[in-house]
C-alpha cells in the first residue's frame, strides 16, 4: 500500500499553466455575459492568474494568446508577471479571427495568405524570444465544410510546408506543439483532426515538435488515456490543454464532467514518465495546461477549482499501488487488478491535501481562502471604466 506521505514530495512537483483567456469574459454564440472585476488589460489578467497561484501554489505560469494579449513591450510584461509571482508560459498563435483565413491559413490555396499565417507565427516566436517562453502552441481552425470544397491531400502538403518554415525559426530551447481537434469550426474535414495527423506532422519536423492533447477535442467515448500512453511511448506528448466536455468543445472545468477520466489520464502520464521534474532537474517534456473558459461561473474561483481538481486526481493517481497491480496483472487476476485501480481512484485525499498545503504555507482550503481574502471585492471596486476583455 502506498500512503499519502509516500507521494507528497512528488505531488509537490505539480505545476499547471493557466490560460490568460480564462480571466476574460466568454460565452457561447448566444451570449457573452459580462461580470464585475473582469480584466481590462493583459496586466490585469496576469494579476488574476497570480492570485490563483498565491492561493493554490499550483499555477506558476500563464499562457498568452497572440494577438489577444498583444503588448508593445513583452520584456516589460515578463518583468511585471515575475513581480506578481508568475512566469509567462506558452505562446498561442491565432489564425482564426481574420477574414483572410476564412478558407484556410497555413493550408490556403493563396500563397499570400499562407505567408501571412507563417509571418504571424514568426511574430509569435519573436514574442517567445522576449518572454523566454519555451512553447509555441499551434491550433489551426482549418478545414472544409463540404465534400469537394478543398483538395484535402494538397492541404496536408501545404500545411507540412508551412509548419516546416515555422519550426526552422525556433531556437534550440524552443518547441512547437501542434494541437488537434476533430471538428469545429470546420465540419466536413479538419486539417489536423486527430493525434495521428498531429504526430505525422511533428515527427516529420523534428525532436522539438510535439503533440498537444486537448481533452475536449475527441469524439464521445474516445479512450484518451490510450492516446496519452501511445504519445508518451513515442516520446511525442508535448502538452495538455485540460478541460471537460459533455457534448462538444465545451471548455468546462477540468474534472467536472468525468473525474475518473482525469484520474486515468494522470495514471498514464505518471506511468509514462510525463510527470514531475526530470532526473537532471530540467522541466518535464509534458506541460500541463488548462484551456478553459468560464461562461457563467466566477473566473478566478473557476480556475482555482480547476487546478485543485488536477491536484486531487494527481494525488490519487500517485497513490496507485503499482507493485500489487503488476502482480495481479501477471497472475491474470482481472478483478483484483481492477479493484487495486479503483481503490486508488476512490481514496479520499481531501484531508491529506489540506495538511499538505498548510505544511507549504498555503491555505488548507484555497477556495474559501480566496473568497474570504477580499481580492474579488477589490478588483470589482478598482476595475471600473474601460473595456472589459473578452475571450475574443
Ligand atoms: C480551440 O478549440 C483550441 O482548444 C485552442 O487551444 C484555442 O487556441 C484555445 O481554446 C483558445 O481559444
Ligand atoms: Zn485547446
Ligand atoms: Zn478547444
Amino acid at each position: 500500500m502506498t500512503s499519502f506521505s509516500d507521494i507528497s514530495d512528488r505531488l509537490g512537483d505539480l505545476a499547471i499553466e493557466v490560460p490568460s483567456w480564462a480571466y476574460g469574459n466568454s460565452g457561447t454564440r448566444f451570449k457573452v455575459f459580462g461580470s464585475a472585476g473582469t480584466p481590462r488589460s493583459v496586466e490585469e489578467k496576469i494579476s488574476d492568474a497570480a492570485a490563483v497561484h498565491r492561493f493554490t501554489g499550483l499555477a506558476p505560469s500563464v499562457a498568452l494568446h497572440i494577438p489577444w494579449d498583444h503588448v508593445d513591450d513583452f520584456g516589460a510584461l515578463s518583468t511585471y508577471a515575475k513581480e506578481q509571482g508568475v512566469e509567462l508560459g506558452t505562446i498561442n498563435s491565432n489564425t482564426f479571427q481574420d477574414d483572410d483565413y476564412k478558407l484556410g491559413a497555413l493550408t490556403h490555396t493563396d500563397p499570400r495568405i499562407r505567408q501571412k499565417a507563417i509571418d504571424h507565427h514568426l511574430a509569435c516566436i519573436e514574442v517567445m524570444n522576449q518572454t523566454g517562453s519555451r512553447d509555441l502552441k499551434i491550433w489551426l481552425a482549418e478545414g472544409t465544410n463540404y465534400p469537394g470544397q478543398g483538395d484535402i491531400r494538397a492541404r496536408q502538403d501545404r500545411l507540412a510546408e508551412g509548419l516546416r518554415t515555422i519550426y526552422d525559426q525556433l531556437s534550440d530551447d524552443q518547441r512547437l506543439v501542434l494541437e488537434y481537434k476533430f471538428f469545429e469550426p470546420a465540419f466536413y474535414h479538419t486539417d489536423v483532426p486527430d493525434w495521428g495527423t498531429s504526430y505525422a506532422h511533428v515527427a516529420a519536423l523534428g525532436d522539438r515538435a510535439m503533440v498537444c492533447l486537448d481533452t475536449g477535442h475527441h469524439a464521445p467515448g474516445t479512450n484518451i488515456e490510450f492516446i496519452v500512453a501511445q504519445l508518451l511511448r513515442l516520446g511525442k506528448l508535448g502538452s495538455f490543454d485540460f478541460n471537460s466536455r459533455f457534448y462538444a468543445d465545451d471548455d468546462l472545468i477540468v474534472g467536472a464532467a468525468d473525474p475518473f477520466q482525469l484520474f486515468r489520464i494522470m495514471v498514464e502520464v505518471i506511468r509514462g514518465g510525463g510527470f514531475g521534474a526530470k532526473a537532471d532537474g530540467t522541466s518535464n517534456d509534458v506541460a500541463l495546461m488548462l484551456d478553459q473558459c468560464h461562461n457563467i461561473e466566477a473566473k478566478i474561483p473557476g480556475q482555482i477549482r480547476s487546478v485543485l481538481n488536477v491536484q486531487e486526481m494527481t494525488a490519487r493517481a500517485l497513490l496507485l499501488d503499482t507493485e500489487s497491480l503488476d502482480v495481479a496483472r501477471s497472475d491474470g487476476d482481472v478483478l483484483r487488478a481492477n479493484e487495486i485501480f479503483m481503490d486508488a481512484f476512490y481514496t479520499d485525499v481531501r484531508a491529506d491535501l489540506a495538511a499538505f498545503r498548510e505544511e507549504r504555507g498555503l491555505p488548507a482550503d484555497p477556495m474559501r481562502a480566496y473568497l474570504a481574502s477580499g481580492y474579488q471585492e477589490q478588483i470589482e471596486a478598482d476595475r471600473v471604466g474601460g473595456a472589459q476583455l473578452s475571450w475574443t
